[in-house]
């Protein structure tokens, strides 16, 4: 077993309320005095373990701290429901469009198809979280159109078109080497035409490092701008939940790019740590829409902050 797996040893198992109630802190006797630092540190420690980040951190362990000062946390239920409140606040800081408290898919806007731009790096789960996208659509009656702006790697095109014949969408694709951005521009025709409902526009795989790559993807977000009113009518970010750290560098660097509506969390079923979320909507004021669940084209959930914080404080 590496060093590293090693880290997470026997008690890698436990939830994360689990590991915060283990710290003692919510022995009476030591809450009216205050949390000691030995404590403190060692739940800051965890909840940066589980990828709250630096800010939401902070923000949980000193209002923590305040609280027990005043001799407010006397129990494990206070101890819940102060982390509980305060990390519900955070989830609703998003205050952009396609927050929340958003519909699904906002359809009906003059008759023009509504119009999600899935980006991110490589490997993500762009275009599963495509078509599963597509998927709920399709079963919500609306008529969906995909486009396959990746031209570059070999089988991109392909992997999406098995997809919308599956489902029904309609698809349109690229020649190999071909512009990403006429093919957008197709595909927002097509979905004209046919009066599409939604048009969900997949694309390659890039690091925000990629300037080139970047300025590919701004030009995508422009042609379809001049085609429907108003589109994209949102941006969504697919960023991998076992990225852990990065996954807010690439908040930030593609938020600087273009600006995001929201994000898709995928993976979460094969990570431990559940606090990314928390940080995304801190940090950056994007709010998580929904989170990728398993392969599947039906394992994507709306993100609910009850089922959330459910899930991560037991
Ligand atoms: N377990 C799990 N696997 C997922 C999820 N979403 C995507 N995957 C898997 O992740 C791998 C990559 O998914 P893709 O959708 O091809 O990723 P992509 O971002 O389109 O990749 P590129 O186009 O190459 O950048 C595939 O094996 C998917 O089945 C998820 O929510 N959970
Ligand atoms: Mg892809």
């Amino acid at each position: 077993m590496s060093e590293g797996m090693s880290l997470r040893g026997p008690k890698g198992g436990r939830t994360l309320w689990q590991k915060i109630v283990d710290l003692s802190l919510t022995d009476v006797s030591v809450l009216v005095k205050g949390i000691d630092d030995d404590s403190i540190e060692e739940l800051e420690r965890i909840l940066l373990e589980a990828d709250f980040g630096v800010d939401a951190t902070m923000d949980l362990v000193e209002g923590l701290e305040s609280a027990a000062r005043r001799g407010k946390v006397k129990t494990e239920a206070d101890l819940r429901g102060l982390l509980s409140d305060r990390i519900r606040e955070m989830l609703k800081e998003p205050d952009v469009a396609g927050g929340p408290q958003e519909p699904e898919f906002r359809v009906g806007d003059g008759g023009l198809p509504y119009v999600i731009l899935v980006l991110g790096v490589n490997g993500t789960g762009k275009t599963t979280t495509t078509a599963k996208l597509a998927r709920r659509a399709v079963d919500a009656g609306l008529d969906v159109t995909l486009a396959a702006t990746d031209t570059f790697r070999s089988g991109a095109q392909e992997q999406l078109r098995i997809w919308a014949d599956r489902l029904g969408a309609g698809f349109v694709g690229g020649q190999s080497g071909g512009d990403p951005a006429s093919v957008a521009f197709d595909a927002a025709e097509s979905a004209l035409a046919r009066g599409a409902d939604v048009l969900i526009i997949d694309t390659a795989g890039r690091l925000h490092t990629q300037s080139n790559l970047m300025e590919e993807l701004r030009k995508i977000d422009r042609v379809v701008g001049r085609l429907v009113d108003g589109a994209p009518h949102e941006r969504l970010l697919v960023v991998d939940a076992t990225a852990g750290q990065n996954v807010l560098n690439q908040v930030k660097e593609f938020g600087e790019g273009l600006p995001l509506t929201g994000v898709a969390l995928t993976k979460y079923d094969s990570t431990a740590r559940g606090g990314t979320a928390v940080a995304v909507s801190r940090q950056f004021g994007v709010p998580v829409r929904w989170l990728g669940t398993g392969e599947s084209a039906t394992d994507l959930q709306p993100f609910d902050a009850d089922a959330y914080l459910g899930k991560l404080l037991g």
